[in-house]
């Protein structure tokens, strides 16, 4: 379904939430919202093909629709494995499990209503955050990413994905609207654009690259690099 949700002129336009109006047109929406995101979904089961390892727990956290859990199913060759698809949001948890049980894929998937914030990460070997960290409070954000770093095997992955901001100020400049520009060229109008700016003010707080290396590393991840960009749009692989 077409994501028409910021179509029309608001009067006040209300912080944005992962609502059931949000979850029918969310696979369009993300597509259409943000730069790189269907080539990721893709490749992130070369890297689940790569690096998940027999009898052991992937994650999925802030699953959404499950986009990435089916594109790591279809690739991971252990079917002795499971996945955890977590996401707070009933709407997206419900439209999730409908997804899931209309796969054919044989590696177990179990999808859980909860805040990522409050789940055990164990056994790992790749968690994924698809455009999700951005989302959560920056002050619990260190402790999250802690938390997947020790819950994740040696030799596991973790691979976030962000909206980033710059430091430099003309890169800054030249990169977002290099973003709008790719929103205007998938059909949303400038006042879609601005009014979902608006929304997502408070809602979506991004850090720069370097924050996310920082934390990387305080967390005790040994190398992290990012092995995919467009604009400012980022999915870095962590390594423990
Ligand atoms: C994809 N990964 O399609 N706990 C759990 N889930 C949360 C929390 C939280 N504290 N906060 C937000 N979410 C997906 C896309 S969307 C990104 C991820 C976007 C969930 C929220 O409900 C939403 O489903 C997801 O994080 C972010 O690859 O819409 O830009």
């Amino acid at each position: 379904m077409k994501d028409d949700i910021f179509s029309k002129s608001m009067n006040k336009v209300e912080p944005f939430v992962f609502d059931d109006k949000v979850v029918k047109v969310f696979d369009d929406m993300i597509r259409r919202s943000v730069p790189g995101y269907a080539p990721i979904i893709g490749l992130i089961g070369i890297l689940a093909e790569q690096y998940v390892k027999p009898n052991t727990l992937i994650y999925d956290l802030g699953c959404s629709t499950g986009a990435c859990t089916l594109s790591m199913r279809k690739n991971i060759k252990h079917s002795d494995c499971k996945i955890i698809a977590v996401d707070n949001s009933y709407a997206m948890v419900e439209q999730c499990k409908k997804n899931i049980k209309a796969d054919a894929g044989l590696v177990p998937v179990e999808v859980l209503c909860a805040d990522l914030r409050d789940i055990k990460v164990e056994n790992a070997s790749m968690v994924v955050m698809n455009f999700t960290l951005q989302f959560i409070a920056p002050v619990d954000r260190l402790k999250v990413i802690q938390k997947i770093h020790d819950g994740i095997l040696p030799g596991g992955i973790f691979i976030i994905s962000e909206k980033i901001k710059f430091n430099d100020p003309v890169e800054d400049k030249a990169q977002t609207e290099l973003y709008y520009a790719y929103k205007k060229m998938n059909g949303y109008s400038d006042l879609e654009i601005s009014q979902k700016r608006t929304a997502l003010e408070e809602v979506l707080i991004p850090d720069t690259l370097e924050e996310h290396f920082k934390r990387l590393k305080v967390a005790g991840f040994q190398q992290a690099f990012v092995w995919f960009q467009c604009f400012n749009f980022v999915s870095i692989v962590a390594f423990k």
